[in-house]
């Protein structure tokens, strides 16, 4: 008889810091390490390693976007019929989560598997097991440390045959990744996230440089390994034609490292220009990327629209002491240059918290990334001692203290003591570096002096960061689009509120959401209009207009109209502006969409409008001229909204 298999990968979220599971309504960034391990399962399935006897369903959960119905899983398994329950991916800050299901799912008599960075990380280096992994062990979890490509099959044999051991350890006997089977993505995965034409892929893995802070060198390694160039092409060939995915995040860690990049690059430039895949990807590369012959030519050429620049710091100090010995301050704003004009957005990653950081120096570090630099955006991080890494063996050894608590481990929340940033400083030098880097003006600059085809593409993640940042409060990595929360969903040792406590602070709560993002997008609305292109002969004339303003000390609509009417002897079509199309022009946007150029007047009357709201001075509140301002004000934010869906 067929016996039924319930096998469950789910990607463990994270607690926030009031204990609940941090879930979104729609994320950003899809899981790769869910996607591979699916597309691992799909292969060991057709070629039917668990035999003909297995009946097998896989259900995929991503936690920071789905609910996990813990207990119908526990449920799932009964007579005929066994749960696996695989946690993937599992990183430091998802450890305690992916701890406490695995314990539930443990006491409901199930199979359940821990793999990911964290537990490959911390038995990488350290030389004995540590307390919470050998408790996990010894309440039947099994823990398996490094990658599976080759071992897949055989694991899944012992789960279903309860041959089980306590722990595997692949850290040593690294996959060939040339030929295997790569991530498989699913289209009913996607609709969780923002844009359902996402995937992700890994086309290599490791890293050649020695960065201390980095775990991926001691778990991947330091030697290239890389995916064939034919197997993604077919992957990216049929991932367009059934799941509709035209973009991607190759997530290799150093994509310029990857000794197969120029023959990946040559099939995807080949998808795009004779089989007229519209491709697109983001991948991420080191600081000397721009320096290997053709490589960043070919990115764009490729599809590349993003470079994400492990940049880490502008003190050559503070690189030395990480041993990022590769990264050469003098060099990084011919780096950013060379990315720009090949028409790729460049995205730094910062790390704040390096010993000869001070509030003073990240604040001067700062304003040089952002002026000298000029990046187009920045990723801030405070430095973490992540398990696996050269930083956290060394701190481990010295009986430094470090926080207990790896739910903190996420490069948002400091969890080591500073030297010079002491009392909060730390967490505030961070928190003004986002403020700062994502001000107003550093976006308008941005915009500004971005290349066409990338104003939207950049515009776009200044609204996914600044919303990650300022209304969610989480770093934009591991945030999606507005929070949802279970009220049972709590960490334990957090109480469970009542529901009418907690259905009080959530509405509170998303009060205070919706707020902050209708400011956000009026702010977003401001910087569109100040920076949306001009048409050249617009630019010209308003240069020309300045010249002769300043030359003669004023400039009168009636002689502008005299010229027009002058000029209108030689271009007869040419219109006379008067005074009504001008009117016209400002106060309608609709009418005249390119003629607006900031919501000034806008944001001053209901300022005032506000203003004398609080002030109960209500009878001066100038009521009939609410409805026309309210109209103009829909008017503009339809044209906003109207032109970025025309440029996704
Ligand atoms: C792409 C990526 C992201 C993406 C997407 C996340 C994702 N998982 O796809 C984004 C940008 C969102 C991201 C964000 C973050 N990331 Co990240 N990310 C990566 C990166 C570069 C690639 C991930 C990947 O696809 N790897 C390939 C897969 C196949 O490898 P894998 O995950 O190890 O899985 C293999 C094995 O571990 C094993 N395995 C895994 N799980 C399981 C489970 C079972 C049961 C079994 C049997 C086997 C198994 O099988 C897999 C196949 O061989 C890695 C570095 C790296 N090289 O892996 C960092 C990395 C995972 N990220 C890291 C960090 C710190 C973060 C952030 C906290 C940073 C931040 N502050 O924002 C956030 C956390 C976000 C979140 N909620 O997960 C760290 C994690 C270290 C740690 N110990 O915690 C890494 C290792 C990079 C680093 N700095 O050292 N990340
Ligand atoms: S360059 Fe990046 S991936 Fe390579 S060792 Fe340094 S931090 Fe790790």
């Amino acid at each position: 008889m067929l016996k039924r298999l319930h096998l469950y990968l789910i990607k463990p979220s994270q607690y926030d810091d009031d204990g609940y599971v941090v879930r979104h309504w729609r994320g950003v960034l899809p899981s790769n390490t869910l996607a591979c391990l699916a597309g691992l399962t799909e292969d060991v399935l057709a070629q039917e390693r668990l035999g003909k006897s297995w009946r097998v369903k896989v259900h995929l959960l991503d936690e920071t976007v789905d609910r996990v119905p813990v207990k119908r899983i526990c449920r799932s398994q009964r007579w005929g019929r066994k749960t696996i329950v695989c946690l993937v991916g599992v990183q430091t800050n998802q450890f305690p989560r992916a701890a406490d299901l695995a314990r539930e799912f443990r006491r409901a008599g199930l199979t359940v598997l821990i793999g990911g960075f964290h537990v490959s990380g911390y038995l990488a280096l350290l030389p004995d097991i540590p307390q919470d992994i050998q408790q996990l062990m010894d309440e039947g979890v099994t823990i398996v440390k490094g990658e599976v490509e080759e071992t897949w099959g055989d694991l899944l044999c012992d789960a279903v045959n309860g041959r089980l051991k306590p722990l595997y350890d692949f850290v040593g006997n690294k996959p060939d990744l040339y030929e295997k089977p790569l991530p498989a993505i699913r289209r009913k995965y996607l609709r969780k996230f923002v844009a359902p034409n996402f995937g992700t892929l890994d086309c290599g893995r490791g890293c050649p440089f020695e960065c201390t802070f980095c775990t991926i060198i001691n778990v991947q390694g330091r030697k290239m390994r890389y995916r064939s160039a034919e197997h993604i092409a077919q992957a990216v060939r049929r991932n367009f034609r059934e799941n509709g995915i035209t973009f991607y995040f190759f997530t290799d860690d150093n994509f310029a490292r990857n000794k197969n990049w120029e023959a990946i690059f040559d099939v995807l430039i080949r998808l795009r220009e004779k089989e007229r895949i519209p491709l697109k990807f983001m991948m991420q590369v080191d600081v000397l990327s721009w320096k290997i012959k053709n490589f960043v030519t070919k990115a764009r050429r490729a599809g590349c629209t993003n470079a994400f620049i492990g940049m880490e710091s502008v003190d050559p100090g503070n690189l030395a002491a990480a041993g990022k010995k590769q990264n050469q301050v003098k060099e990084y704003s011919f780096l950013i240059r060379a990315y720009r004009e090949a028409g790729i957005s460049t995205h730094v990653g910062y790390i704040i918290g390096f010993p000869f950081d001070t509030a003073e120096s990240v604040r001067r570090d700062v304003s040089y990334l952002m002026d000298q630099v000029r990046p187009d955006h920045a990723s801030f991080f405070m430095l973490t001692p992540l398990p696996g890494s050269e930083d956290h063996l060394r701190m481990s050894r010295r009986g430094e203290w470090m926080h207990a608590d790896f739910n903190r481990y996420d490069s948002h929340h400091a969890v080591t003591l500073h030297p010079s940033l002491k009392d909060g400083a730390w967490e505030s030098s961070y928190l003004e570096a986002w403020k700062t880097f994502y001000s107003f003006d550093n976006m308008k600059a941005v915009l500004l002096r971005s290349p066409k085809s990338c104003y939207w593409n950049n515009f776009v993640r200044f609204i996914w960061y600044k919303n990650s940042i300022q209304t969610e409060g989480r770093h934009p990595m591991m945030c999606g689009f507005f929070r949802l929360k279970g009220r049972r969903n709590r960490r334990p040792g957090f109480p469970i509120l009542s529901p009418w406590e907690y259905y009080r602070q959530r509405m509170k709560e998303i009060r205070t959401h919706f707020a902050s993002m209708v400011r956000l997008l009026f702010e977003m609305e401001e910087v569109w209009l100040q920076t949306r292109r001009p048409g050249e002969a617009e630019q010209r004339l308003v240069g020309e207009l300045a010249k002769i303003r300043a030359a003669y000390g004023r400039l009168r609509l009636a002689d502008l109209q005299a010229a027009y009417i002058r000029a209108k002897s030689h271009f007869p079509s040419l219109h006379v502006p008067s005074k009504v199309h001008l009117f016209w022009a400002k106060w309608y946007p609709l009418l005249a969409p390119n003629k607006v150029h900031t919501r000034a007047d806008l944001d001053s009357f209901w300022a005032s409008v506000r203003k004398r709201w609080m002030e109960r001075r209500w009878f001066r509140i100038p009521v009939h001229r609410v409805p026309f301002y309210l109209f103009r004000d829909a008017q503009l934010s339809l044209l906003f909204f109207f032109h970025m869906a025309r440029a996704r």
